[in-house]
Order: structure tokens, then C-alpha cells, then sequence
């Protein structure tokens, strides 16, 4: 069980609780979303635990997956009446950031990962894993979601050539921090603690195997996640199998993942700008205000990779997104063209009927 903790502690203020207010009058109460299993969810409301579900009516106006509660979320929720513990869920806050990518299953859906983050720490390690591209990846979601980067690399214990992997990040991590850890002999492990402070959140993000569950119980001085034993490389298989939010002793939270193959990007304007902002200033000098950096003449981006101060792979990652952007909004025009057809069903909705309300006149 988990000892009690306030509203506060869970990083309440008077932000949420302005966004709660109308909610309060019908009745309902705060809570914070500190697990998600496949149908339930467990919340923490500043006394005790709860064991939610969402309410029917939340999952029938849900018109996308992305309005049901996840990790990190404030809920209004009311206890179910004779069921011990048991409550339901029925309204999600304003997200004030959110960690979001492309549905794997629905390619024209979000998925929202987390929500309510201060902090994305972006965890790769230095043996297997390392892979500037897909940090940059990382980066460009992380930029999207509100909440400050923070790249995180484990496993130093087992890495000989620290400095060269430095030096090829620096270009790609930009203004985001890097730090170097081992959670075997417990290096780097307190820098990051400076990203957890009381009532912080913070997220893990990154692939299977890289030590993301290892750093929370390195930060806990105890085994409170379950890891890949010693022996397993960690690949193929998926030691976490379930989002949470856990509560560190000086009152700051980290949340848990298990590992992403498919990061596919979701509204990713401001991220890949944000994270690519090198690119941004040279093409402001382009002779086109609209070059695509291909073809055209004058072109100050293209010049640069000639030229070999800008990585020609760092610029084929940039195209590879902006491209999956728009691949992304031709999925979601197409669904939006669908949903429009009459006689369809509509995308998550219940196959309940709906008893349709008349019209007060
Ligand atoms: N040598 C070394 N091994 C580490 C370090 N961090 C984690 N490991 C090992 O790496 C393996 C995988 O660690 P986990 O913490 O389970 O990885 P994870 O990122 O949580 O993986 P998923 O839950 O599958 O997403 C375990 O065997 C850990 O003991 C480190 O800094 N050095
Ligand atoms: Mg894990
Ligand atoms: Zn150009």
C-alpha cells in the first residue's frame, strides 16, 4: 500500500482546482491516475487507493481513444456505492502537457502515453540501444508534449567509447540535457533526482531492456519495479507491462513504461521545429520562403550538408518526419471523410444502443 500522500503532494494547485470546480458541485472528487491496467485504472485521491472504471457515458463521448484517462491524468470520479475501494471515472482535466504518439493499432488515432508531465526523460543506453536517429525521435515527441527533455544514458558500466557517443548526441540533444549513468555502480544516478523534486512529475521513455525500471529502484535504494533478470538481454521481450506513476520519497513521481517499438509522431509541428531548430535558422536564409530544401536553388540547408556542417543524416531524419506528418493528416482526412459517410458506425464507441434524449423545446 501506499503510505497517504495530499492532493498536493500528487501535484495539485489551484489551476486544477479551478478546472474542478464544476465538477465538485455534482458531487465528485479529485484523484490522480497512478496506474493503468487494460480495463481499470488505480487512483490515489490524497487519502487512499481506488480501483476505477471509466463511466459509460465518458466512454461514449470519448470520440477518440486519446479523451479516456491515462497515467498522470486528474480525474473526477465518485465512489461506487456498496463496493468497497471501487469508483468511476467521470470526466478527464485539461491535459496541461501530454506525451502522445500514433496510435500503433489505429493509425489515424492518438495515443496519449502520459499526461501532467513536468519532465521527459529520455532513456537510451550506451551498449545496445545507442541510436542517435531515434533519439532524435524521442526528442521531436518530447518537444510536442509540452513537458521539458532530458536525455538519460544508462548502462556506462559496460560502455568504452563514452566520449565519441557524447559527441555525435551534442548536434541531436541541442538544448536538452544529457547525463550518463550506471545502475549498477550507482554513477550519474543522483543528477537525476535534480528533475524530481516534490510534486514533479517526471516520465520514462525508451526502448525495452535500457534500464528504465533499474533507475527507479537505483532512485528508491530498493527493488520496487520488476527488471529483466541480469542475465536476459532484454530484447523481444517486455519486463514492464503496465503504466504507473510511483511516488518517491522526497514526494517526486516518475512514471514507468514499458518499452515502445513504434514511436510513430502526432501532432508534431512545434516538436519537430523545437527539435530541429538548427535546420529552422538555415532555411530562414534559403532564396525561397518555401523551399523544401530538395532541389532548389539557393538553397542554404542543402548547402550546409554539402558543406558538412550539418549531418546529412540528421537532415534525411528531418524529411523522414516532416513526410510522416503529412502522411499523418492524409490518415486523419481520410477518417474524417469516413465518419462523415451516413450509415457508419463511429470509431470507439460503444456497440451499445443509445437511447437518444428529445429535444426540449
Ligand atoms: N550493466 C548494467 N546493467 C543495467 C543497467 N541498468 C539496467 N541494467 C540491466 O538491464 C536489464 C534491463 O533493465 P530493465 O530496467 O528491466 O529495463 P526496462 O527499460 O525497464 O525494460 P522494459 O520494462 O522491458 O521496457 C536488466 O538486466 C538490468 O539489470 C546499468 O546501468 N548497467
Ligand atoms: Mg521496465
Ligand atoms: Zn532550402
Amino acid at each position: 500500500m501506499t503510505p497517504p500522500i495530499t492532493l498536493q503532494q500528487l501535484g495539485w494547485d489551484d489551476g486544477f482546482a479551478d478546472d474542478f470546480e464544476q465538477f465538485e458541485y455534482l458531487g465528485m472528487q479529485p484523484a490522480r491516475v497512478i496506474i493503468a491496467h487494460n480495463n481499470y485504472f488505480t487512483l490515489l485521491d490524497g487519502e487512499r487507493e481506488w480501483l476505477a472504471t471509466p463511466a459509460g457515458r465518458l466512454r461514449l463521448n470519448a470520440k477518440r481513444i486519446s479523451s479516456l484517462p491515462v497515467v498522470g491524468d486528474w480525474v473526477a470520479m465518485k465512489p461506487r456505492k456498496g463496493e468497497e475501494d471501487r469508483a468511476t471515472v467521470h470526466a478527464v482535466l485539461p491535459r496541461r502537457t501530454k506525451f502522445s504518439r500514433r496510435s500503433p493499432e489505429r493509425p489515424a488515432d492518438e495515443q496519449v502515453i502520459s499526461a501532467n508531465i513536468d519532465t521527459a526523460l529520455i532513456v537510451s543506453d550506451l551498449v545496445t540501444d545507442f541510436n542517435v536517429r531515434r533519439l532524435e525521435r524521442y526528442l521531436a515527441l518530447a518537444h510536442e508534449s509540452g513537458a521539458k527533455p532530458v536525455v538519460l544514458l544508462t548502462k556506462l558500466d559496460l560502455s568504452e567509447d563514452v566520449e565519441e557517443m557524447l559527441e555525435e548526441l551534442a548536434p541531436v540533444a541541442r538544448d536538452a540535457p544529457v547525463h550518463v549513468i550506471s545502475n549498477v555502480t550507482g554513477e550519474g544516478v543522483d543528477l537525476v533526482r535534480q528533475y524530481l523534486g516534490p510534486g514533479q512529475t517526471a516520465v520514462l521513455l525508451g526502448s525495452s531492456g535500457v534500464g528504465k525500471s533499474t533507475l527507479i529502484n537505483s532512485l528508491m535504494g530498493r527493488e520496487r519495479m520488476n527488471t529483466a533478470e541480469t542475465r536476459d538481454d532484454g530484447r523481444g521481450r517486455h519486463t514492464t507491462t503496465h503504466r504507473e506513476l510511483v511516488i518517491l520519497e522526497n514526494g517526486g513521481m516518475i512514471i514507468d513504461n514499458p518499452g515502445m517499438r513504434e514511436l510513430g509522431l502526432w501532432d508534431s509541428n512545434a516538436g519537430i521545429r523545437d527539435s530541429f531548430n538548427d535546420i529552422a535558422a538555415l532555411a530562414a536564409k534559403c532564396r525561397f520562403s518555401d523551399c523544401s530544401h530538395q532541389s532548389e536553388p539557393g538553397c542554404a540547408v542543402k548547402q550546409a550538408v554539402e558543406e558538412g556542417t550539418l549531418d546529412e543524416e540528421r537532415f534525411d531524419n528531418f524529411h523522414k518526419l516532416i513526410s510522416e506528418r503529412a502522411s499523418l493528416d492524409t490518415a486523419r482526412e481520410m477518417q474524417a471523410r469516413l465518419e462523415k459517410t451516413p450509415g457508419r458506425p463511429q470509431p470507439n464507441r460503444s456497440s451499445r444502443p443509445t437511447m437518444r434524449k428529445k429535444k426540449k423545446s
